[in-house]
């Protein structure tokens, strides 16, 4: 019984003692406290219908993530934040489109159409998110060479600061909904697990790219890394 001694650890005793009890799934399970955090990726303009870099249907998480937000104290909201002809542009490469990859020091790079340019209107968190609680707002992928999925950790490496930010403030486990699953959500996970923290992904509060069997790489490498596979109605709703 790994699996479920796994979830112990992540989730509490009290949770996993309702489900033996019932043998059931026990419906919100989870109740945020005072050592969660809600980190929210890259809910922006660019990556909604009608952005630079759309994901399917990347807009219906909107009203999922902002009922979540009031389940947590801390909450965290990531923004993509590139310079003009950043590195992971293909219009930064001759010759190279979108979807196409180069080889970069810090391996490989998948190239993207120009996207979330800092200060654009496209780099703009989408207008009906709504987090007014939110403590912090973290920028990555600022350095014009090295790209940023991850929230905690540059492309190369680099922290962004974000771990040390959640230590500091005795978080000790994280949530993580938006866009894309199988991009910055699927590598903030893995990336709070390599930097010791518990990780969940809300699965309904994500949207996918989908781009050459990422989507279900990215499930298999967070399944891996320990992230839990999650869906909204896990987490109990305050009253
Ligand atoms: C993302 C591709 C490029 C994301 C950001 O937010 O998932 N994907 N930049
Ligand atoms: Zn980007």
């Amino acid at each position: 019984m790994l699996v479920s001694r796994r979830r112990e650890f992540l989730f509490g005793v009290s949770a996993m003692g309702a489900i033996a009890a019932t043998g059931a799934r026990a419906a919100a399970a989870i109740k945020p406290g005072s050592t969660d955090a809600f980190i929210v990726i890259d809910v922006q303009n660019c990556f909604v219908p009608g952005g630079s870099l759309a994901v399917g249907k990347g807009d219906e998480v909107v009203p999922i993530i902002n009922k979540l937000a009031r389940a947590f104290a801390n909450v965290v909201a990531t923004q993509d934040w590139h310079t003009p002809g950043h590195a992971s542009f293909a219009s930064a490469h001759a010759g190279k489109k979108p979807f196409d990859s180069v080889k970069m020091p810090y391996g490989n790079q998948v190239l993207w159409p120009d996207h979330c340019v800092q200060g654009t209107p496209g780099a703009e968190l989408v207008k009906e998110l709504s987090l007014p609680h939110a403590e912090l707002i973290l920028r990555k992928g600022y350095r014009p060479a090295v790209d940023s999925y991850s929230a905690f950790n540059e492309a190369d490496g680099t922290p962004t600061g974000l771990s040390a930010y959640l230590r500091e403030r005795k978080i000790k486990r994280v949530f993580l909904a938006g866009l894309a699953t199988d991009f910055c959500v699927a590598w903030s996970a893995v990336d709070a697990r390599k930097n010791g923290f518990a990780a969940a992904v809300i699965e309904d509060a994500c949207r996918g790219i989908d781009a050459n069997g990422s989507l279900a790489a990215a499930w298999a490498s967070m399944k891996k890394a320990g992230v839990q596979r999650i869906q909204s109605a896990d987490i109990a709703m305050p009253a």
